[in-house]
């Protein structure tokens, strides 16, 4: 017998009358939720639309667009302006801030989103995601300046992601714990499936891209070397590694069932700041798995403590059951 699963609407209209959360904000997840499984169906159906190819284009990354991550981004942004309190967008496929309110009087939320992550892994039928991320303006908030969308990660009231892999799934945060949604093909509808997802403070699972071994600086090089030398060595566990190529779908494992993810600067990517984005990669993840009791660090602070200098800057990022990120730290205190 199917178990009875609120369905998102509920769920949000429960976080509406227990924490405050604004109507606004209910329907504009529920749109973004919508461009979510729009984007699964149209991925799905990717080799007969002959979408899964490139677009012939580049974007402000200097990256090769898939004509998926064009269209993910259409997805996202006309779903977004379904909200009148939407009042400016950043999205990782688009170089410039979107305004969509003259005043910020008329509108303040502002939504980041990387509209599909992991492309890399659509043409060999491998999970992807798409992540958001949303802050509320300040009062005095100057439509059109771009210092304006520039705040750290802490002023984020929502992030989440979307895996569209076996399942298309939602997790999303409002500030009060982490909840996972799985889309119901029957209906089409997000019903809950974990609430309160919790990453274990200690793992034995790691998540980098060892192929990057030679650049890494020398506390991720002694951290790692000593998660692999195992029982004998001086964590006295052996270890296991993951890497999917997809950011969401590496969190999704490590919410899970812990783990930690590293994507550091290292020798290769210092001069860009690192690989990962800050505004809707790295505070969007680090505010979700903060709230599940992790912790997210550069290696030397906290990421959501970042203060933006520009939309599109990189971060590093380790992040993932606290006690790993703790001793990362460390070794990154012993390089000082
Ligand atoms: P690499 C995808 O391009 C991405 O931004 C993340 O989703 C993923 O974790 C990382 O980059 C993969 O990087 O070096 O394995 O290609």
């Amino acid at each position: 017998m199917a178990i009875n699963r609120a369905t998102l609407r509920q769920f949000l209209l429960q976080e509406y009358r227990t924490h405050g959360v604004e109507k606004d904000l209910v329907f504009l997840l529920e749109d973004i939720a919508t461009a979510c499984r729009e984007i699964s169906t149209l991925i799905r159906n990717g080799s007969f639309l002959e979408t899964l190819g490139t677009a012939g284009s580049t974007n402000v990354q200097g990256e090769a667009q898939k004509k998926l991550d064009v269209i993910a981004n259409e997805q996202f942004e006309s779903h977004i302006r379904n909200c009148s309190r939407v009042a400016a967008l950043v999205s990782e496929e688009v170089d410039e801030v979107t305004w969509l309110k003259d005043t910020a009087k008329a509108g303040d939320y502002i939504v980041y989103f990387d509209p599909l992550d992991g492309s890399s892994n659509l043409n060999v039928n491998l999970s992807v995601g798409s992540i958001f991320s949303i802050m509320q303006l300040p009062e005095d908030a100057v439509a059109g300046d771009v210092n304006t969308v520039l705040r750290d990660g802490s002023f984020q009231i929502c992030s989440g992601y979307s895996i569209f892999g076996p399942a298309t799934t939602l997790v999303l945060t409002l500030g009060h714990g982490v909840h996972e949604f799985t889309n119901h093909l029957a209906t089409g509808e997000f019903r809950i499936v974990s609430r309160n997802m919790t990453i274990p403070e200690d793992c034995n699972e790691f998540a980098i891209n060892a192929s990057r071994f030679a650049d890494w600086d020398a506390p991720v090089r002694n951290y790692i070397e000593d998660c692999i030398a195992g029982q004998n060595g001086p964590r006295g566990k052996s270890f296991n590694m993951r890497w999917t190529a997809s950011m969401v779908v590496d969190i999704h494992r490590i919410l899970t069932r812990g783990g930690v993810f590293l994507y550091p600067v290292d020798a290769r990517n210092r001069a860009e700041g690192g690989k990962l984005r800050l505004m809707y990669e790295a505070n969007p993840i680090a505010f979700l798995v903060e709230q599940a009791g992790g912790s997210a660090s550069t290696g030397t602070a906290r990421i959501l403590d970042i203060q933006p200098e520009s939309p599109h800057q990189r971060a590093s990022v380790i992040l993932g059951s606290r006690n790993e990120v703790l001793r990362i730290e460390e070794h990154y205190r012993q390089e000082d």
